[in-house]
């Protein structure tokens, strides 16, 4: 059983040796730590081999969050990983509670663990960080339907064919994005409460502004929603302007009935047609992304038996 435990990373070199020194190595039969350097312009590189890490790959200059996780999974699968962790390189996770992590999927009960700080210990986190961290973790649980209790966490294991599975497509975050893909696909998903550190070195490099986050974040769940369930998106939102439209439809119906005349409510009239028409187009744009969701799942069980044809016969 070989584990990869996987650092996606930007500008972390005052912790990323120490992070990669914490990681336990007799937690697996084969332990190797591999890190995403994402353009960072400092020496992550030099004290992450300082520290140990078994192979580092690096962008020329900075992709985003998401691509590093993306790349960070495929090397993983490349290196043969049986189970893959993802941890931050900033020390704010605690290497020491990998075995802990990685638990659930050894004894065959999860494809995807989550390292959960609200059920286990944050030592600090900013008020506004914290409130936008239930709100985001609101809206994920409304979008998959699992009644996740952190899902920014970044402290996570996966099996190998669970990594097989995810294909991510933001460019920003991955958090929310693999908890949708995972609960549609019906992985098992378990979480296991954890220490959440104080971020000793610098600001964050993920969150310099909470509503920037928020947006970005947003837009990735709304994206993954719409993609996974279109006909709920387009027809909630089509039947709303239906709805609309009626209503001023039986305005100018009783208008009617009372004058005999539809003229003097001809503003109403249009308004009608006009609301009925946006309803019944955005549930025809349903269809159509319903069709398309049929081809995202081909494409994404072709992905899956490609990934497995690559690196499973290597
Ligand atoms: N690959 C990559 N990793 C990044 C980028 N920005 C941040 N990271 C890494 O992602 C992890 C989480 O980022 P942080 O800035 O610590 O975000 P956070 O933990 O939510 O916020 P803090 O609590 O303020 O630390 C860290 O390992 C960062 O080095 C980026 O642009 N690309
Ligand atoms: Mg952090």
């Amino acid at each position: 059983m070989k584990l990869v435990v996987m650092i996606p990373c930007c500008d972390e070199e005052k912790t990323i040796a120490s992070v990669i020194e914490e990681i336990p190595r007799d937690c697996c039969d084969e332990v190797e730590i591999l890190v995403i350097d994402d353009g960072s312009t400092d020496n992550t590189v030099q004290e992450a081999e300082k520290g140990g890490a078994d192979r580092i790959l690096s962008f020329k200059k900075n992709k985003g969050l998401a691509p590093a996780f993306r790349a960070g999974l495929q090397a993983a699968l490349e290196m043969g990983a049986d189970i893959i962790v993802n941890t931050d390189g900033d020390g704010q996770y605690n290497g020491k509670e990998i075995p802990k992590l990685i638990e659930p999927i050894l004894d065959n009960r999860a494809d995807f663990v989550l390292g959960s700080r609200t059920k286990g210990h944050i030592e600090y986190m900013p008020l506004q960080k914290k409130i936008g961290n239930r709100i985001a973790t609101f809206i994920t649980r409304q979008v998959t339907g699992y009644p996740v209790s952190d899902a920014q966490s970044g402290f996570r294991a996966f099996t190998r064919d669970c990594a097989m599975r995810l294909n991510v497509m933001a460019d920003y975050t991955y958090v929310q994005e693999t908890l949708i893909q995972a609960t549609y696909y019906g992985l098992v998903i378990e979480e296991v409460p954890i220490e959440f550190r104080r971020r000793n070195a610098g600001p964050s490099r993920l969150i310099s502004n909470i509503w920037k986050y928020a947006q970005r974040a947003g837009v990735t769940i709304a994206r993954g929603y719409r993609d996974f369930h279109p006909l709920d998106t387009f027809f909630g939102i089509g039947s709303f302007f239906i709805l609309v439209g009626l209503l001023f439809g039986f305005r100018v119906l009783f208008g009617y009935f009372k004058t005999g005349v539809v003229a003097g409510y001809l503003p109403s009239a249009v308004l009608t047609v006009l609301l009925i028409l946006i309803g019944v187009s955005t549930m025809t744009l349903g269809m159509i992304a319903d069709i398309l969701k049929t081809q995202r799942k081909i494409q994404d069980e072709i992905l899956y038996r490609l990934k497995k044809m690559e690196y499973d016969n290597q």
